[in-house]
């Protein structure tokens, strides 16, 4: 089975509560790249890897393991970007290196409000960030050293963080 040595490239997981930029990211990442990006919400709703509708945070419960499989032949072969807000239940050997987008609360705020999701949602969106619950689950989830958390709040900060990852990548490949 595939693993991070034998793969042709790497893969990188983008994490983050909702709002704080994983797709603006993600795209731009892969635009830049080349690396192939992979929105796990667009594929588990084409591939109906969804077991239900959660009323009160007014979101599709996930069939993790259904998605899993999904997804295992793109993985194995390296060279993905993927956008999902947790991380911790994909398979650890899947990701060379793991990126935990963080924005500030007053900025988190406005961008799920523009994106009209409601009160509750944006609480519990919120509340999920101050606790940092994806990147603790992210830490527990991989090796010491693959976790690394970005700050997500300005144009700037978008700019250096595909900086960063470009220049990881470079190296990755020198080294593989
Ligand atoms: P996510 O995919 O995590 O839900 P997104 O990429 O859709 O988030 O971004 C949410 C909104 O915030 C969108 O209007 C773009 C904007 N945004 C994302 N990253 C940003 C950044 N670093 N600086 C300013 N705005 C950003």
């Amino acid at each position: 089975m595939a693993n991070a040595t034998s793969r042709g490239a790497p893969n990188i997981m983008i994490a983050g509560t909702p709002g704080t930029g994983k797709s603006t990211l993600g795209k731009e990442l892969s635009q830049r790249t080349g690396l192939n990006y992979i929105n796990v919400g667009e594929v588990a709703q084409a591939a109906e890897c969804m077991e239900g509708y959660d009323e009160e945070l007014q979101c599709g419960i996930l069939d993790e393991d259904r998605l899993i499989d999904e997804l295992e032949d793109v993985m194995s072969q390296g060279g993905n970007v993927v956008d999902y807000h947790s991380c911790e239940f994909f398979p650890e050997r899947w990701f060379d290196i793991v990126f935990v987008l963080r924005t500030d609360n007053g900025i988190l705020h406005s961008r799920l409000t523009k994106r009209g999701y409601c009160e509750k949602k944006i609480e519990s969106n919120i509340s999920s960030e101050i606790f940092q619950v994806i990147l603790d689950e992210a830490k527990e989830s991989y090796a010491e050293g693959i976790v690394h958390e970005l700050p997500s709040n300005t144009a700037e900060e978008l700019e250096s963080n595909l900086d960063q990852i470009v220049q990881w990548l470079e190296n990755w490949k020198s080294q593989h």
